[in-house]
């Protein structure tokens, strides 16, 4: 009998990780490829691909990538046909890639709520139904879904965003319940607050060199007062695409450091002398589509 261990690998499993260029979907796609996964990704233009590509490469590790908008439903189909023919059958699906628009909703145009649906939960949906039909007759998948705290709360700002979420973690409850009589399991990862470019403008100082305050709001809520990184995402992500998952069907696990447990603290009270300053991958230009 193989030892417990072997449960945790993911020795020659194709894995595919959308808008892995950088953030959290290049920490999974390296724990995957330590794992033993083939790594395939997408991004959303050439520049990006040719950064993780460059970034991979860096890491030692050889990986596939081209460019994919996971909103069109042509490329997402054109992007897996390629993978079929040049890597092989996915086995692994992680819907990561995702905006966010930090706008009060009664201000937020139609256009730019449809573009976060569209990236955020139509994108999860294009890209599964992409991938399902080859697991189906495998009789073996995993479909990994970005959630978040805004899947389970609200925040001034986040409307659109909350409601992809929010109906991220139905959808992935829905897969479960319609393919998981094919042993295809659909999770979602949920994370807190994580140091990436997309929190980037949460964690800037302020003009006059101070901590934002939304950054101080974040560590009051927070049991570990910090923000999480992406390594401290990478062991759930390992465990969800492997076979160590496979009776867990349907489920958001939430790796937030306990902010979801927690009533909070009277951000004032917060010692700020303990923060090291938290390092993120902000290389990469955010652009503000
Ligand atoms: P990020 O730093 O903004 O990276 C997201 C990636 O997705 C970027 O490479 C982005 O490219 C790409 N992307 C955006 N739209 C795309 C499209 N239409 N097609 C293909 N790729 C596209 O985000 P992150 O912080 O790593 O988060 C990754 C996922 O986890 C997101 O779904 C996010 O909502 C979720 N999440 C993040 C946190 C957190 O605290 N960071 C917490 C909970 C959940 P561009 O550079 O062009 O945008
Ligand atoms: C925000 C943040 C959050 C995080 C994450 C929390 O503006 O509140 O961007 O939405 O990205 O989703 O889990």
């Amino acid at each position: 009998m193989s030892g417990i261990i072997d449960q945790f690998k993911l020795t020659g499993k194709v894995a595919w990780i959308t808008g892995a260029s950088y953030g959290l979907g290049l920490a999974y796609a390296t724990a995957f490829a330590e794992a033993g996964a083939k790594i395939v990704f997408n991004d959303i233009n050439q520049d990006l691909v040719d950064r993780g590509l460059a970034e991979y490469k860096k890491l030692g590790l050889e990986v596939y990538g081209a460019v994919c908008d996971v909103t069109n439903e042509e490329q997402v189909n054109a992007f897996v046909k390629d993978v079929e023919e040049k890597v092989g059958t996915i086995d692994i699906l992680v819907n990561n890639a995702g905006i966010i628009k930090r706008i009060p909703m009664h201000e937020m145009s139609k256009a730019q709520w449809d573009q976060v649906i569209n990236v955020d939960l139509t994108g999860p949906f294009l890209c599964s139904k992409a991938v399902l039909p080859k697991m189906m007759e495998k009789g073996y998948g995993k479909i990994i879904n970005a959630c978040s705290m805004m899947s389970e709360f609200g925040r001034e700002t986040v409307s659109a965003y909350a409601a992809a979420k929010g109906g991220l973690k139905m959808l992935t409850r829905n897969i479960c319940s319609e393919y998981g009589q094919y042993n295809i399991q659909c999770n979602a990862i949920g994370p807190g607050y994580i140091a990436t470019p997309q929190t980037a403008p949460l964690r800037e100082k302020q003009a006059d060199g101070s901590m934002n305050p939304f950054d101080r709001f974040i560590r009051s809520k927070t049991p570990a007062q910090r923000w999480g990184k992406t390594e401290d995402l990478m062991g759930l992500a390992v465990f969800l695409a492997s076979p160590a998952s496979d009776f867990i069907n349907g489920q958001v696990v939430y790796i937030d450091g306990g902010i979801s447990a927690y009533i909070g603290q009277d951000p004032n009270n917060l010692d700020e002398s303990k923060f090291a300053e938290q390092e993120t991958s902000e290389d990469v230009q955010v652009v503000d589509r």
